[in-house]
């Protein structure tokens, strides 16, 4: 028995806010879990502090599977994100532990590499289309084997995905949600050719990808796909809400454009149908939103058996404790397909110090014991949690729609 005797949870805001969970055995091993909900980051922290860490004190680091059902089971509320992040983080912090003590790096107790990195994409944007493929060229320069595009769409102010002037995009950008703006017509008018001229500069051998962000209904998705087609992306993103996994049906029936979709996905029960009517090829769900590292494995189980391979969110939201985890359970597993990483910023990096690392288009977990990230309290500190939102999206007659 390893006695859990201490549970903490870290607020901070190095560039962005992030919230953490530190667990601290008898033997003094620690470990971390990421416990970040972009724009509701206090109900978390709260569910940790309040509700699980007491229960946790005392309990057997090792029994990681059972300390899961202890918190699901247990809750009798079941699923929903700030539970399931929530759970999550703990059961990350106690895989970090446990491969500490195996003095091991935690893929290996996931079944060790199936893989030699994990191929990552990650984001070209810009207000126009020459801009977005300025960048594009620019990680293909870097060695991307793959890139997400967004550009500005003409006649709307601003878009998802495209950052202010200069800056890294963050969309978690106001105290108070900010507003956008929003037209189906405009954006379908423009994809189709941000995709045209970006296969006529880019050339065939990367793979491109694109993220609607919940934005159309299932007619649209399907004419966008099929416009697509000739492109060949990689996936189309989020095409529709998924809340009604039978959205996709009505896709799938009119495109071979593949489909992803699953970042808001907290369980396996947000993407049963989805998986096994093949009705998508991609599943985003992240370990930090669904359940940790346990309850990932279970739905990336059921996707193998399906043909259909992950895809982890990986936005800057998800702490680099996420996509160390994130990047152990992707050399690992049979059916990966990509990983989305969106480069934290320096100052992120600093408070939390990871051994994963880039090259070649692909990212590795790096080979010390644990999740191989370290988080600097006393750096941390010096960044007080600041309250941020993400936007909230209106059409231009003024009613809101999905952001
Ligand atoms: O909007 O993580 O694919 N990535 C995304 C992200 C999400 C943010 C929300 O917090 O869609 O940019
Ligand atoms: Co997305």
């Amino acid at each position: 028995m390893l006695k859990i005797v201490s549970a903490k949870v870290i607020v901070t805001c190095p560039g962005r806010n992030f919230v953490t969970l530190k667990i601290e055995t008898s033997d003094g091993v620690t470990g971390l879990g990421d416990a970040t909900l972009s724009g509701r980051e206090l109900a978390v922290a709260s569910y940790l502090t309040d509700h699980l860490v007491p229960c946790l004190i005392g309990r057997d680091a090792h029994t990681i599977e059972d300390t899961w059902q202890y918190f699901y089971r247990g809750a009798y509320w079941r699923r929903g994100p700030v539970t399931m992040s929530a759970i999550a983080a703990v059961d990350m912090a106690l895989w970090d532990i446990k491969a500490k003590v195996a003095g091991l790096p935690l893929y290996q107790l996931l079944g060790g590499k199936s893989r030699d990195g994990a191929m990552v994409y990650t984001h070209a944007n810009g207000n126009t289309i020459e801009e977005t493929l300025e960048k594009a060229q620019k990680y293909i320069a870097e060695g991307y084997k793959a890139v997400r595009l967004q550009s500005g769409v003409p006649g709307l102010k601003a878009t998802y995905g495209v950052g202010k002037a200069g800056k890294p995009y963050d969309p978690a950008d106001s105290d108070i949600p900010s507003e956008y703006s929003w037209s189906s017509e405009k954006y379908l008018r423009s994809v189709p050719e941000l995709f045209k001229k970006a296969r006529d500069v880019l050339g065939w051998d990367v793979h491109l990808l694109h993220d609607v962000h919940h934005r159309l209904t299932p007619i649209e998705a399907a004419r966008l796909g099929k416009e697509l087609e000739p492109y060949r992306l990689f996936w189309l993103e989020d095409a529709v809400t998924a809340e009604n996994q039978a959205n996709f049906r009505l896709i799938r029936q009119h495109t071979v454009t593949p489909l992803a979709v699953g970042e808001v996905f907290n369980s396996i029960w947000d993407c049963k149908q989805l998986i096994e009517e093949q009705l998508i090829d991609y599943i985003r769900a992240t370990v930090v939103h669904a359940g940790g590292i346990t309850h990932l494995r279970r739905i990336a189980a059921l996707a193998d058996i399906y043909n259909v391979r992950t895809g982890c969110h990986g936005a800057t939201d998800l702490s680099p404790v996420s996509m160390a985890a994130a990047l152990h359970f992707d050399v690992s597993i049979p059916n990966f397909g990509i990983q989305e990483w969106m480069h934290h910023a320096e100052v992120t990096d600093e408070v939390f110090r990871r051994t994963y690392s880039y090259k070649d288009g692909a990212l590795h977990p790096g080979e010390g014991p644990g999740l191989g990230v370290e988080l600097d309290e006393a750096l941390a500190a010096k960044y007080p949690y600041k309250r941020a939102y993400l936007p909230v999206n209106r059409l231009e007659d003024g009613s809101l729609t999905n952001w």
